[in-house]
């Protein structure tokens, strides 16, 4: 079986994971990502208690523990302890599987600058997605493709591939937390600013389809969506519309 790799382009890959209590998810997840797909597996920890760190250093992961707020913050002081050609991020909640690794691998060495693994692509399906946040996917994603001419099926989704040295290249490295963050107390990851600055640059993205199952511990926890859960995607939504307008009247790349 392929691991995506082979070949006179071959690569060096790290995956990228952020955890924040994700034992559960660890405990199925990382057993079957197969080791010849990857070089390093990189945890980004955002201070869990559940015993998440302890088991990665068990099952030959890196750890880095964040000491500043929000997903992108974490991505950037993880960043200069990524060594692969290729960056994979992926979510070790169940969300996103493991077994897409070498399509997705295969798929970067055609000399794309990012390959995402869409939702909404024909053949793929999101199990996570309530109603409200498969409309709020879909609409973001035609938003960024009309303001940034893009052809996204699925912009904002974590699990994707690209050159180590994209977030530099889009200088996203630069962006600490910007001041609309602060006011909706709320701090995106940078995935979005990818698909955006990608788009603004007219670089080679690809896709491939690929479900997004649901996160593991939701069956025993039962699929209620929590006020809290709400409150927690509205802000998200608001600060991305913030973000593409801001994107989209100054020339930030
Ligand atoms: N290091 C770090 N990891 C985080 C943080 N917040 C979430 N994570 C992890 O990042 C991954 C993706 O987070 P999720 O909250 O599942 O994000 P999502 O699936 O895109 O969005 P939801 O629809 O809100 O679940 C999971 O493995 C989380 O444990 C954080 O602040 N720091
Ligand atoms: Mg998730």
């Amino acid at each position: 079986m392929s691991s995506g790799r082979e070949g006179p382009a071959r690569v060096t890959v790290t995956l990228v994971m952020p955890v924040l209590n994700e034992i559960a998810g660890l405990r199925h997840i990382l057993p079957r990502i197969r080791r010849e797909c990857v070089d390093q597996i990189l945890m980004i920890d955002g201070g869990s208690t559940d015993g998440s760190v302890e088991y990665a250093l068990e099952h030959g992961c890196e750890v880095h523990r964040q000491t500043q707020r929000g997903l992108r913050l974490a991505y950037i002081e993880a960043y200069e302890k990524i060594k692969g050609d290729v960056i994979v991020t992926f979510s070790p909640d169940g969300n996103s599987i493991p077994e897409l690794l070498p399509a997705l691998i295969d798929e970067m060495r055609k000399s794309h600058d990012m390959v995402i693994v869409s939702r909404y692509m024909p053949g793929a399906t999101s199990y996570d997605d309530t109603p409200m946040t498969r409309l709020g996917n879909r609409a973001f994603t035609w938003i960024i493709n009309i303001l940034f001419g893009a052809r996204y099926t699925d912009a904002l989704v974590l699990y994707r591939a690209y050159r180590r040295s994209l977030p530099l290249e889009l200088k996203i490295t630069q962006i600490r937390s910007p001041r609309y963050e602060w006011w909706i107390g709320r701090f995106i990851s940078w995935e979005p600013q990818l698909s955006v600055r990608c788009g603004k640059r007219r670089l080679t993205v690809g896709e491939i389809p690929g479900d997004e199952p649901r996160r593991i511990g939701d069956e025993e926890r039962g699929r209620v969506l929590l006020p809290s859960s709400r409150i927690h995607h509205f802000k998200s939504g608001l600060a991305c519309l913030y973000m593409f307008l801001d994107e989209f009247l100054r020339r930030h790349v």
